[in-house]
């Protein structure tokens, strides 16, 4: 009987596991911000998901979510990078997969687990042995040649977002220049400007993230 229990559960946990997608970007460019905003835009539309954060050495930007009331506590791990942070979402992504596991376990039925990563540099990448599609969050405060200077991030990701728009008039940015230059660099591959303390575009990429990775 205990057996037929497990089999039953692993065949469960094999037929739909939880989708995977990453959030990374340099410090600052609103990461746990787009979090905070897209939380309830894939509540409203019915998904059940789970966050794991990554910090160098604390657990802040998780301890932020347990207490922003958006989401059950105990659905947001906290992994302490303890280094580089790209080396734990690319080079060695043990610790969070282990740790996306331990809420797939605990939360039977989780059909999304947002990864954030520690804020990094333009060269930080997600493995594909840790998530199924990533975004990569750059802010027009940073700087409106950050698309011209073609990191990996940029280029690569699944999603370019384009954050704090608001800002632009305040920072000398002309934003249409900087999404034509991000375009231009990533060759049509997808861009979405937001503001994520307004949550303007947030409900654009929960529209992406759900056609990418939840096929709805
Ligand atoms: N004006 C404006 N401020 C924003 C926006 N998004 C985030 N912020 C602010 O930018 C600061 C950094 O946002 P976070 O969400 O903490 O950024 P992060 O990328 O998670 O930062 P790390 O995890 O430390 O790398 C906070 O003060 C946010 O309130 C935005 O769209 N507009
Ligand atoms: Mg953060």
């Amino acid at each position: 009987m205990r057996q037929a229990v497990e089999e039953t559960d692993a065949v469960s946990a094999l037929a739909s596991p939880a989708a995977r997608v990453g959030i990374g970007g340099p410090v600052g460019s609103g990461k746990t911000a787009l979090i905070e905003a897209l939380i309830p835009e894939l509540q409203r539309r019915g998904v059940d998901l789970a966050v794991v954060t990554n910090d160098l050495v604390t657990k802040e930007d998780a301890e932020r979510l347990r207490r922003s009331g958006l989401i059950d506590p105990l659905r947001v791990s906290a992994v302490e990078a303890g280094a580089c942070p790209h080396t734990v979402i690319r080079e060695d992504p043990t610790l969070n997969i282990a740790a996306g596991d331990e809420l797939e376990r605990k939360f039977r039925g989780v059909e999304l687990i947002i990864f954030e990563s520690g804020g990094d540099n333009l060269a930080s990448t997600f493995s594909l042995d840790l998530v199924d599609w990533w975004i990569f969050v750059i802010d027009v405060a940073g700087g409106d040649d950050i698309p011209r200077k073609r990191g990996p991030g940029v280029l690569r990701c699944d999603l370019l977002v384009v954050n704090k728009i608001d800002l632009a008039p305040f920072v000398g940015v002309d934003l249409d220049a900087m999404l034509s230059e991000a375009r231009a660099v990533r060759e049509g591959r997808p861009i979405l400007a937001t503001n994520a303390r307004t949550g303007d575009g947030v409900a654009t990429i929960a529209d992406a993230l759900s056609r990418a990775v939840l096929f709805r």
